[in-house]
């Protein structure tokens, strides 16, 4: 997507809003990215309380599932992750922080600096970028937020469904190439990453995160300017995103345009206060209670999902085709099994093709499920031996939640 083609479906999309089918979001300016959101008049309800939520349609994406909109915040429907294990661009979903995001980017001016302790300072275009050898991986994204509504007790932050997270293949340019190009001075110890939007007031912090040097170099990270094929949507990071295999979205920086090797442990409110999680083994804590010490969100803890009956559903008695998909951190996943009884007794599933250890990996199974209801359950274990916990394990901002899940249906 080049620059233009951004503004026709700005453009496309704002004819459409002129048809006036559907109601507008009245507090955004005109002449924006933004103004061509449309609040569409279908709303879902998430399974917990104050679950209810307005669908929207933003530029370059389906209806998605409105969590807030200054700034955007949008989850995938959930019936997407049974479409395929590669979540479609315009179903992937969309987190921010601060409101002033880039609404229009030209992939001409586009600039990444390289800077701080390195030898050599860079100033690498979208083109050079490109010119540098390229790299493609299959990975899952998470928002460290993904499922927080189901916390019990509750917790503050968006109260989240289990859509904030998608599966892409990512093409780019390992950051360990680019660090190379600079030259990595002898001391550093991490490599901290901004991106084009901001704060709208002075005293929120602008958002920026930061990786130890060794992960960094590790490879594996990378500057990705494709996903599934095509150019990153806007939202979703256009022209070039950070990405971190294996761990929380947070850490995947979109518009990423800074990259600054330090000699500290960078100590911005991003790292230091917000994003952490119980240092113990659970990483988790007695409901209610704080954390003695906490470390910096890391890796996925592993989850499985049902996708292809919904919680609630009416099936037919007999034997019925059970699918969903698993991932954990980057171990990949060993097996995954279904329960038709509460999680008395355990199935196995049979795992579908593999994309590499971070992607989703589907898993179907077939079931008999005789008349009456039912609590199907799945449960997934990584090649390392983790598995999911049976009761929900809890810590103070709803993070890492990969409880053993339950889908009722009655048989009939
Ligand atoms: N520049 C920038 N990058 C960012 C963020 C942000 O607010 N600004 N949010 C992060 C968080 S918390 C998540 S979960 C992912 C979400 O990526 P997505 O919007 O492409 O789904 O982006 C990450 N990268
Ligand atoms: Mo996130």
């Amino acid at each position: 997507m080049d620059c233009a083609s951004t503004k026709e479906i700005i453009m496309l999309d704002r004819r459409r809003l002129l048809a006036g089918t559907t109601a507008t979001v009245a507090t955004l300016g005109a002449g924006s990215l933004l103004s061509s959101i449309r609040a569409l008049a279908e709303t879902v309800t998430l399974p917990f309380e104050n679950g209810e939520r307005p669908m929207a349609k933003y530029p370059q994406k389906r209806p998605m599932i409105l969590q807030t909109s200054r700034p955007p915040q949008l989850e995938t429907p959930f019936s997407v992750y049974n479409e395929g294990v590669i979540t479609p661009n315009d179903a992937f979903f969309v987190r921010y922080h601060l409101a002033d995001i880039p609404l229009e980017i030209d992939p001409a001016k586009f600039t990444i600096e390289v800077k701080g302790k390195v030898d050599k300072p860079l100033k690498l275009s979208l083109a050079d970028l490109k010119k540098l050898p390229a790299k493609e991986i299959v990975a899952v994204t998470q928002c460290s937020g993904n499922s927080r509504g189901f916390s019990t007790p509750r917790v503050a932050g968006g109260q989240s469904g289990n859509g904030a997270m998608g599966n892409a293949r990512w093409k780019g340019v390992p950051l360990k190439t680019v660090l190379e190009k600079a030259g990595v001075q002898s001391g550093a110890k991490q490599v901290v990453f901004g991106g084009l939007d901001g704060p709208v007031s002075d005293k929120t912090p602008d958002f920026a995160k930061a990786l130890d040097l060794d992960h960094a170099r590790d490879g594996e990270v990378m500057l990705a300017y494709s996903m599934n094929g095509t150019d990153l949507p806007m939202l979703n990071g256009f022209p070039v995103r950070l990405v971190v295999p294996g761990y929380y979205g947070t850490y995947w920086v979109k518009h990423l345009n800074e990259i600054t090797v330090i000699d500290s442990v960078y100590d911005n409110f991003w790292m230091k206060t917000a994003y952490r999680i119980p240092d113990n083994d659970c990483n988790c804590v007695e409901p209610g209670t704080a954390p003695k010490a906490t470390v910096p969100i890391n890796r996925f803890t592993v989850r499985s999902f049902i996708t292809s009956v919904q919680d609630g559903a009416k099936v037919k008695a007999g034997e019925t085709g059970l699918k969903g998909i698993a991932f954990d951190g980057g171990k990949g996943i060993k097996e995954v099994a279904v329960s038709i009884d509460g999680g008395k007794t355990w199935l196995p599933t049979k795992l579908g093709k593999n994309l590499g250890n971070y992607s989703f990996r589907e898993w179907q199974a077939t079931v008999k499920l005789p008349a009456g209801a039912h609590e199907l359950k799945v449960r997934a274990t990584s090649n390392d031996g983790k598995t999911q916990p049976m009761q929900a394990l809890w810590n103070p901002a709803g993070y890492l939640r990969n409880v053993v899940e339950t889908v009722r249906v009655t048989a009939a």
